[in-house]
């Protein structure tokens, strides 16, 4: 028997790791990853937005799949992944791992960074997966379904060259619609349609 592998995808603010918190704590007994490159909240729990708590490890980007190999799976029936858009390409060896085990995975991650590409492996394991969720937010500025993520740096949309990974930089995320979510050059929506909108 092979586990099952469920996602949880869609833009920034749409709850992904809630869900997929609410979804590992009906197995008995569960681990979780994060990247220890996202220094958020604290070191050692997965918050969500709504305050929930849940044990987590922070483990380096590169190196899943030997941590996958050094769990019990007499004991553990799912693990998760949360920010699974940071993991690299040894991810999708972790969770075939991990589903041989007959354990279920559980993945959270953005399927599209700010410019509206594909965001590290999500999309694979989308196509591989036995559920998945496709989580929407709401636009901030017409509050209809935001699928998006929009990335705003000193108060302007972020450029299509930008580093897709920014640490440290002083740049904000908003969850936008098809119709609202811009580049600063151009691409997408047009810039000064949007800015008019925005008033
Ligand atoms: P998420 O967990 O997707 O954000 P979230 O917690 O708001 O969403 P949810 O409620 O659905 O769980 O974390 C996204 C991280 O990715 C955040 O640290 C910002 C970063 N990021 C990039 O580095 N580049 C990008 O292009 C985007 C869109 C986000
Ligand atoms: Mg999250
Ligand atoms: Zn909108």
């Amino acid at each position: 028997m092979r586990g099952k592998l469920k996602v949880y995808t869609g833009p920034m603010f749409a709850g992904k790791t809630s869900a997929m918190v609410q979804e590992l704590e009906k197995y008995d007994e569960f681990v979780a990853f994060k990247p220890d490159m996202d220094d958020r909240y604290s070191e050692e729990e997965i918050i969500t937005h709504n305050g929930h708590e849940i044990p987590a490890n922070s483990v380096p980007t590169d190196k899943i799949f030997f941590i996958v190999e050094s769990i019990n799976y007499e004991k553990v029936s799912a693990v998760g992944f949360d920010e699974a858009q940071f993991f690299d390409e040894s991810l999708l060896d972790a969770v075939d791992y991990v589903l041989e085990e007959n354990t279920d995975v559980l993945v959270s991650g953005l399927d599209l960074d700010f410019r509206r590409e594909n965001f590290g492996y999500v999309s694979k394991l989308i196509k591989k997966s036995d559920v998945c969720k496709k989580l929407l937010a709401r636009c901030e500025v017409c509050g209809g379904d935001a699928e998006y993520t929009q990335r705003i740096i000193n108060g302007e949309p972020a450029s299509y060259d930008d580093p897709v990974v920014l640490i440290g930089a002083e740049e904000k995320y908003e969850p936008r619609c098809d119709n609202h979510h811009v580049l600063r050059d151009g691409t997408g929506s047009s810039y000064e349609e949007v800015l008019s909108d925005i008033g």
